[in-house]
C-alpha cells in the first residue's frame, strides 16, 4: 500500500465521502480508486475549499481537499481563510518537496505550511510514512474538536513519492486508526442554574442562533428550548436553516439581514441569548444591534469567543446541543404553569405581526418594474422551490435579498449553504455544485451577483461532467454593484460597471448545461419550473435575470 493510499482508506474509514481537487494529487488519485469515497476533481482548486465546506455544512462530517504544492497551495487560501472564518472543519492536503534537497530551489517550492499557519488550527508536515496515522488523528480530532476548523497537512515527496509512483508501505492501514469522535462538553451545572433563572425572569427574550448550533447539529435542543419559553429567534447566516422561517417563533437573519418585525422585537428585548455566534460585525451592524435594555446570556463552545464583543451577564462555555438540553431540563423543573409558547399574549401578538407584514412583503414584490428588482426574483425563487431546498448564499447587494426574511423563506426540509464573515464571492457558486452531490434529494438553487459568477463560473463544465442539476439564479446588473453604488453615492461616479458583460446562456450552453435569460416578470416562474425539471434529469440551469441595483433592504435593517 502507498502512503497516500493509506490516507484515503483512513479518510474513507472516518465516513467521509467525497473529496475534491483538480485530479493532480495522489490524495484525489487514490479516492478515486476507492469503493465509497469519490474524488469530485474539478477546474480549478481553489473552488475545492469551499466545495469541501458545502459538503460538511450538509453532513457535520469534515470536508476534505487537496493541492499541488506551491501554487496549488496558494490557490487554497481563500477557501481556508472562509473555513477557518466560519468555524468549519475541513482537512486540506498537499504534497510538498523533497527533504534532502529542501531550500535549494526544488520545483515548486515555498513554505506552506506558514502560508497555511494564520488560516488554520493546525499546519503540520508529515515527518515519516510510519506516523501517517497519528497525524490523521491528530488531524480528525483538532477539526472537529473544541471550536471546529481547518487544519493542514503536507506530505513531502520523499515521504508520499512522486505522483502516481508513490513508497510500499508494510503497514496495515486499518489496524492503526482509531476512528475519531466527536467530544461534547456539557455547561457548568451553577452557571446553568443562574441562566435559566435570568430565562424565567425575562419577559421578552430574543435568541440569536449561530453557526454553532448547526456545527453541534442541536435542532431538536434548539426547538425544545425556545418552544419551552416561546423564544423569537434570529439567525446568523450560519444559523440559517436550523428551523424553517415558518416556524412561529422565527424572526430571519440578524444585522444587517434583519428586517421589520425582528428588529421592532429585538430592539425591545430585555434578554438576549447567544449561541454558536461570533457576534461579528455584519451579524449585529458593527455590535450597534445590541437591545438598549437587555442582559445578556452567551453560550460558545469556546472561551475564546466569551465576551469578546458584548460582554455577558452570564456566559456558559460547552457544546450548544448539551447546554441547551441541561437549559431546558432545569427550566421545565421549574415552570410553575404549563403555557404553551403560541398561547402567550407576546407571542401572539408576534404571529398577528409577521403574518400582516408576510402579506406586506407580498404585495410589495408583486411589482411588474423593468429591469425586475432582485427583491421580485429572490420571492418567486422561495416561492416556486419551496421545501427541501438548499438555499446557497452569495455575497453581492443583490443576492442578499435572499437573505431576507419573508423575502426568501428558508421552509421545511430546507437548509442554507452560508458564507461566513469573510463573506469570499464565489464560495455559493461552486457550493451549490458540492450541495447537489450530498443531498441529490433536494432541490439546490444559489442566487449570485454576476461578478460572484464570474469569479466561479469556470467550474460550470465541472457541475455537467458530474450531472449536478442545481440552478444558478444570477442577478445580473452587470457591475459589482455593492461597490458601484457606493463609488456613486459617495464619489458621484464608478468604476465598477462592467463595460463588456460575458452572454451568460452561450455560457451555459457551451458549458453543456442550459441557461436562459428573463427581462420580464411574467416570465420568472417558468423559468423556475422549466429549471427544476431540467435539475430533475441532472442537467445544471443558468438563469440569466437582468436586474438593477437596489440596496434599499441594508438601509432598513439599521
Ligand atoms: C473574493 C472577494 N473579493 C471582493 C469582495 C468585495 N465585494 C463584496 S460584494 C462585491 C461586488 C459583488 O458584485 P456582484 O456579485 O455582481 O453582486 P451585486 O452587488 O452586483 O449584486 C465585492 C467586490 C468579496 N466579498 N470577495
Ligand atoms: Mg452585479
Amino acid at each position: 500500500m502507498k502512503s497516500w493510499e493509506l490516507i484515503t482508506n483512513i479518510i474513507k474509514e472516518q465516513g467521509v465521502e467525497y473529496v475534491y481537487g483538480i485530479g493532480d494529487t495522489d490524495l484525489q488519485w487514490y479516492a478515486h480508486q476507492i469503493e465509497g469515497l469519490q474524488a469530485i476533481n474539478l477546474r480549478y482548486e481553489g473552488s475545492a475549499p469551499f466545495m469541501a465546506m458545502a459538503y460538511s455544512h450538509l453532513t457535520g462530517k469534515p470536508g476534505i481537499c487537496s493541492g499541488s504544492s506551491g501554487p496549488g497551495v496558494a490557490n487554497l487560501i481563500p477557501g481556508v481563510l472562509e473555513a477557518y472564518s466560519g468555524c468549519v472543519p475541513l482537512l486540506v492536503f498537499a504534497p510538498s518537496v523533497n527533504q534532502k534537497t529542501e531550500g535549494m530551489g526544488e520545483f515548486q517550492e515555498c513554505d506552506q505550511r506558514k502560508m497555511m499557519e494564520p488560516i488554520t488550527k493546525w499546519s503540520a508536515r508529515i515527518p515519516s510514512v510510519e506516523r501517517i496515522p497519528w497525524y490523521l488523528n491528530r488531524a480528525f480530532s483538532l477539526a472537529q474538536n473544541g471550536q471546529p476548523g481547518p487544519v493542514f497537512l503536507e506530505m513531502p515527496l520523499d515521504i508520499g513519492g512522486r505522483i502516481a509512483s508513490g513508497f510500499e508501505l508494510e503497514v496495515k492501514p486499518i489496524a492503526e486508526y482509531k476512528k475519531i469522535k466527536r467530544i461534547r462538553t456539557a455547561g457548568d451545572p451553577e452557571l446553568v442554574q443562574a441562566a435559566a433563572k435570568l430565562l424565567l425572569s425575562a419577559s421578552q427574550p430574543a435568541i440569536i442562533a449561530g453557526h454553532g448550533l448547526m456545527l453541534s447539529q442541536a435542532r431538536e435542543e434548539f426547538r425544545e428550548f425556545i418552544e419551552l419559553l416561546g423564544i423569537p429567534f434570529l439567525t446568523t447566516p450560519g444559523g440559517r436553516g436550523i428551523l424553517s422561517e415558518n416556524h412561529p417563533l422565527a424572526l430571519g437573519v440578524s444585522g444587517i439581514y434583519r428586517t421589520k418585525i425582528a428588529k421592532e422585537y429585538y430592539n425591545q428585548a430585555d434578554l438576549l441569548i447567544s449561541v454558536g455566534s461570533k457576534n461579528e460585525s455584519f451579524q449585529t451592524h458593527g455590535w450597534q444591534d445590541f437591545p438598549p435594555n437587555a442582559k445578556f446570556l452567551q453560550i460558545d463552545i469556546a472561551s475564546f469567543e466569551i465576551g469578546r464583543n458584548w460582554f455577558p451577564d452570564i456566559a456558559i462555555v460547552g457544546d450548544a446541543k448539551l447546554v441547551l438540553e441541561q437549559l431546558s431540563s432545569v427550566i421545565k423543573d421549574q415552570l410553575t404553569k404549563d403555557l404553551i409558547y403560541s398561547e402567550r399574549p407576546r407571542i401572539k401578538r408576534l404571529m398577528r405581526d409577521k403574518q400582516a407584514y408576510e402579506e406586506e412583503v407580498e404585495q410589495e414584490c408583486k411589482t411588474e418594474k423593468i429591469p425586475i428588482p432582485a427583491k421580485r426574483i429572490v420571492h418567486d425563487v422561495s416561492k416556486v422551490f419551496g421545501n427541501d431546498t438548499i438555499l446557497v448564499n452569495e455575497n453581492g447587494s443583490q443576492d442578499t435579498w435572499s437573505y431576507c426574511y419573508p423575502y426568501y423563506k428558508v421552509q421545511e426540509e430546507s437548509s442554507c449553504i452560508p458564507v461566513a464573515e469573510q463573506t469570499c464571492m464565489g464560495m455559493g457558486v461552486v457550493g451549490a455544485i458540492a450541495g447537489k452531490l450530498t443531498k441529490p434529494g433536494n432541490k439546490v438553487v444559489c442566487i449570485t451577483g454576476d461578478g460572484a459568477f464570474q469569479m466561479y463560473m469556470k467550474e460550470l463544465p465541472t457541475a455537467a461532467q458530474y450531472r449536478v442539476g442545481c440552478t444558478w439564479v444570477v442577478l445580473n446588473n452587470s457591475a459589482f454593484g455593492w461597490v458601484k453604488y457606493s463609488q456613486q453615492k459617495y464619489k458621484g461616479g464608478d468604476i465598477a460597471t462592467f463595460k463588456i458583460q460575458p452572454d451568460f446562456v452561450k455560457w451555459a450552453e457551451a458549458c453543456n448545461c442550459y441557461g436562459q435569460r428573463i427581462d420580464n416578470p411574467s416570465d420568472i416562474t417558468p423559468a423556475l419550473k422549466k429549471a427544476l425539471q431540467l435539475n430533475k434529469e441532472g442537467v445544471p440551469v443558468v438563469l440569466d435575470f437582468i436586474t438593477g441595483l437596489d440596496l434599499s433592504h441594508f438601509d432598513r435593517a439599521k
